[in-house]
């Protein structure tokens, strides 16, 4: 009848920490929070459903944990015990597709296309592999269904926890199209701000706005924030060892031995900042977003993303930006398992000295209005209007 694919995203349910509940039954039903110890200065890696009701969130000091959820029962993270029960989870996705990626420690997509003929079979296939999961390895998971990654991804997480949807394509317009842009992935607060201010409140708003006004306020990106709300171009699935066009290029290291040694951290960023640059150079691109992965001895991992107004590709420039990326996450003293520095959004660009020169005065020119934060404020909003060419004019006029 048509050739839409069918895509289900799994994501399991608070992960680490219903791997504990399961593993200590005296846990089931209570407040438990994985990460630092009490009293350290740790951070929540995450909590069950039980600690959320009090506010507890991934990424919370654990200081604040505390205060909010003083009976909660704090756990240090058991990283190994976590990556066996992932490979037990993708072990069992296999069964249900040829096509499973998975994109995290606790996420997946497969490909499902052709193995059910209707919404109700798909419900079938969910239900099924949600059994199997519970059966097998005692854990609950969320799954959504769609045709394309993107409203599978925001259907999975509608009925959290446990959950299963559907969208088949009658639901598109009814559970997709009504919710808030926010739900997008790619949509900031400032974007958000800006798409209010055109009457762009749900992501049915932005699907139908025509392409060329949003073109014409946010550039090349407007074409990218239309197609995401219509949820082209994300109906690709990749089996496991197959490798995608590069969009982005990164490279990250696990050291041999974990640390907490600032010299031997810098070290590390700077070697990585250099091989991602170079790859960039001789991949004869660059890229505006600088993306900065840290995971603790616990697998506990976290990360941090900036987009830039100007084209990324100078060792140096990714080396400062990393840096400083890597210390807004990094919780001092507690020792680092693996780092990784990925540079997206790319661009093809040609490396010439002239060009260098421009970005490395960009960048200084950048940090220095940093501290003038009514100016960055201003400057912030020209660029999400205009884009990047107002920075770089800006730049020619000695603005910075
Ligand atoms: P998530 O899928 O984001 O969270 P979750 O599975 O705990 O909860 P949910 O039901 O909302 O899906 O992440 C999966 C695991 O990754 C999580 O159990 C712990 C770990 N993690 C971190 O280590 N750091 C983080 O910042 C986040 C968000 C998760
Ligand atoms: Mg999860």
């Amino acid at each position: 009848m048509n050739n839409k694919k069918r895509i289900m995203h799994v994501d399991m349910d608070a992960f680490f920490a219903s791997i504990e509940q399961r593993d200590q039954p005296i846990l089931k039903g209570k407040p438990v929070i994985i990460g630092g110890a009490r009293g350290g200065r740790g951070v929540v890696s995450t909590c069950s459903y039980e600690a959320r009701n009090y506010g507890v969130k991934s990424a919370m000091p654990i200081a604040l944990a505390v205060k909010k959820c003083p009976r909660g029962i704090f756990i240090r993270p058991n990283g190994e015990k976590y990556v066996y029960t992932s490979i037990k989870v993708i072990e069992i996705l296999q069964g249900y597709s040829s096509k499973v990626e998975p994109i995290s420690i606790d996420e997946a997509y497969l490909d499902i296309t052709g193995t059910a003929k209707d919404p109700d079979g798909e419900r079938e296939i969910g239900n099924s592999l949600k059994r199997e999961i519970k059966k097998k390895l005692g854990l609950t998971c969320s799954v959504g269904i769609a045709s394309n990654r993107i409203f599978a991804k925001i259907a999975a997480n509608m009925e959290k926890p446990d959950g299963l949807t559907i969208i088949g394509e009658d639901a598109v317009k009814l559970k997709i199209y009504t919710l808030p842009i926010s739900e997008l992935v790619g949509v900031g607060e400032k974007t958000e701000k800006i798409l209010r201010n055109m009457g762009i409140k749900t992501i049915g708003d932005l699907a139908v706005y025509p392409q060329n006004e949003l073109k014409r306020v946010f550039g090349a990106n407007g074409e990218a924030l239309s197609k995401i709300a219509k949820g082209e171009g994300s109906d690709r699935v990749l089996s496991i060892g197959e490798k995608e066009d590069a969009k982005s290029i990164g490279n990250e290291h696990t050291l041999d031995r974990d640390t907490s040694n600032e010299n031997i951290i810098n070290m590390l960023l700077l070697r990585l900042s250099g091989k991602v640059g170079r790859r960039l150079r001789e991949s004869g691109v660059a890229g505006r977003t600088v993306a900065v992965k840290l995971r603790y001895g616990d697998f506990s991992t976290f990360s941090k993303r900036k987009t830039y107004p100007f084209f990324i590709w100078n060792d140096n420039v990714i080396y400062s930006i990393s840096k400083e990326l890597f210390y807004t996450i990094y919780k001092r003293f507690n020792k680092i398992r693996l780092i990784g520095i990925t540079v997206s959004g790319l661009s093809k660009h040609c490396h010439n000295d002239n060009d260098s020169e421009i970005q490395t005065e960009l960048f200084t020119g950048l940090q220095k209005i940093q501290k003038s934060e009514k100016l960055i404020k201003t400057i912030d909003i020209l660029k999400d209007v205009y884009g990047e060419k107002v920075v770089k004019r800006a730049a020619y006029l000695n603005v910075f």
